[in-house]
């Protein structure tokens, strides 16, 4: 459900600016967006801004290493992140070439998660593989 907001005020005030308070209450909000007026036949003004806040994003990466198999890489690719075992093959060449590389860019929670995941099954297993998040 989309969540509506309104405020109601004059449409001008002493120093000649208009809509103040919405302008305040739009910072922060990047996206911006289509905003609507509402006339009433009292002379009041209603905007209407829908809730478009963005959640903060992470970005999870993997760490290379000497010593965890490049199978057991692929697998967690496969099963923590849905890749396909192709893109999980690409994704853990680039890691052994590069040194680092994305798994993917999610809502904090569900980054936090999927690194738990990782860390437990490496622990689990007794391989050394890092996986780490960081803010997008
Ligand atoms: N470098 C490891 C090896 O040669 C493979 C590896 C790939 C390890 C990606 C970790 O995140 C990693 N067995």
């Amino acid at each position: 459900m989309t969540k509506i907001s309104r405020m109601h005020g004059a449409t001008g005030d002493s120093e000649g600016r208009r809509d103040a308070g919405f302008r305040l209450a739009r910072d922060g909000n990047q996206r911006g967006g289509a905003d609507g007026d509402t006339r009433h036949e009292s002379g009041t003004t209603t905007k209407v801004r829908p809730q478009t806040k963005r959640p903060n994003l992470y970005r999870v990466l993997l760490l290379n290493d000497d010593y965890t198999p490049m199978e057991f890489v692929v697998l967690v690719l496969q099963d923590v992140f849905n890749k396909s075992r192709d893109e999980a093959m690409k994704i853990m060449l680039h890691v052994h070439n590069q040194g680092v590389g994305e798994c993917g860019i999610f809502p904090f929670e569900v980054a936090e998660t999927k690194v738990t995941r990782v860390m437990d099954s490496a622990r689990k297993n007794q391989h050394p593989l890092q996986c780490v998040m960081e803010k997008e």
